[in-house]
């Protein structure tokens, strides 16, 4: 577990990324900088080993058959809940329920929380900074049963503005939902003073933890919130999976979200019962290999040790802000004191698709665009921006190819 380790021993970087083969690959003749890491990590041999043995040796669908192959399938399925249980230190293996990822785990809790608690005149409160997939589920939701969606706001230096939060909590709101580490901007909130401030009012609380569970150790007992949702694929895991953590109790009272296979007692046409935690909410056959690749790459971070992680990854940003300052032109976007994984930046003023193409010729992966943010950019009065983010294997190597492959993009872009 990481907290026997030191987290101040550095990390052996060429044995990290001797894990990781895709790094190797050249785009257009140049070695590949890979720093899209927001948009999804690259994944580690024994994630891939993972869930190879589990389609080459132990392959049958769970919690079905009494067949052998069923059982070994069903335990390493298990498995890897309790994985990802004791990685966020859940109370109880069932408060993990497995989805499709961040977006099925946040679509899910809107639509449940949704037809179970909201009304004409409530409010959902979420922030000016959220991905697409934290606004719009509430949005559908809001529209269907005619509560409000309020937004808290942001300064241009990309931090919440924590008096209007103030006020806004104390409206009618019945859920607050919002992001630990912003994917466009690369802040952090502070989670711990919100989650506080609701449950004051009896608010129940979510947490997009799409990028910060691999940047920074998450205990949702100490957070003590009420919803955390994650992606397995930005955590070093397979696409496709996905985790929504719920505290029992209210996990408990929520209706079902999708019907069929594993999620029922039983069914007849008269009445149907619903299966205990967490198969009420995994209606169908789960995605077993994915879940393994998950459980896998939970071991691989711990392996390492996520404080370690963190550390090493907030030296290798503060070195790449201070050497992208020197780039001539080069504007910050997202300035705030508390920062994780992510820079985003303007060049000059050219768009940042064209500084992104230019960068890819030069074999450095970064996103371009809005991040599916569009009022984050349209709040800054910008298209979109470009993003350099950061991961585990990333190196000083990879910041310094970025600052040349800016400085002749400037150069190109004039
Ligand atoms: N952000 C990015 O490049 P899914 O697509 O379900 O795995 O994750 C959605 C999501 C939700 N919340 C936050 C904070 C996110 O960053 C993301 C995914 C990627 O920034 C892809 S758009």
């Amino acid at each position: 577990m990481s907290h026997t380790l030191n987290i101040y021993e550095p990390l052996s970087i060429e044995a990290i990324r001797a894990e990781f083969p895709i790094l190797q690959t050249l785009v257009y003749g140049n070695p590949l900088v890979y720093l899209d890491n927001a948009a999804t990590t690259q994944k580690p041999l024994s994630v891939l080993e993972a869930m190879d043995v589990y389609y080459k040796t132990i392959n049958a669908n769970v919690h079905r058959g009494v067949h052998h192959l069923s059982q070994v399938a069903t335990d390493a399925f298990e498995e890897a809940r309790r994985k990802v249980a004791s990685y966020i230190n859940a109370a109880h293996d069932h408060e993990i329920i497995f989805t499709r990822g961040t977006t099925e785990g946040i679509n899910l809790v809107a639509s449940v929380f949704g037809r179970a608690n909201l009304k004409a005149g409530d409010e959902v409160l979420i922030t000016a900074m959220e991905h697409h997939s934290n606004i719009v589920p509430w949005q559908l939701a809001c529209e269907y049963y005619g509560a409000k969606l309020k937004v808290i706001p942001f300064s241009e230096r990309g931090e919440l503005d924590m008096d209007a939060f103030a006020a806004l909590i104390k409206g009618p709101v019945k859920i607050l939902s919002f992001t630990y580490v912003s994917n466009s901007l690369g802040t952090i909130n502070p989670v711990n003073e919100m989650i506080h401030a609701a449950h004051e009012r009896g608010i129940v609380v979510l947490l997009d933890a799409a990028q910060a569970v691999q940047h920074i150790p998450i205990d949702v007992q100490e957070l003590d919130v009420d919803f955390l949702v994650f992606s397995s694929h930005k955590i070093y895991g397979p696409t496709g999976l996905g985790v929504l953590y719920g505290k029992e109790a209210l996990l408990n009272k929520l209706p079902p979200y999708q019907g069929g296979g594993e999620m029922i007692r039983t069914v007849s046409f008269e009445k149907t019962t619903y299966n205990d935690l967490p198969f009420k909410f995994e209606a169908g056959t789960p995605d077993i290999a994915g879940a393994i690749g998950l459980g896998a790459a939970l071991d691989y971070v711990n392996s390492i040790g996520i404080d370690r992680i963190k550390l090493a990854e907030e030296a290798l940003m503060e070195y790449a802000q201070e050497m992208m300052s020197g780039v001539p032109g080069i504007r910050f976007v997202g300035e705030a004191a508390n920062k994780a994984g992510v820079i985003s930046f303007l060049l000059g003023n050219h768009h940042p698709f064209d500084v992104g193409e230019i960068l890819d010729k030069q074999g450095i992966a970064v996103r371009t665009g809005h991040h599916c943010c569009q009022p984050v950019m349209d709040r800054l009065g910008i298209p979109g921006t470009v993003r350099a983010s950061f991961s585990v294997y990333n190196t000083p190597e990879d910041v310094d190819r970025l600052v040349k492959g800016l400085e002749k993009t400037a150069k190109m872009l004039g």
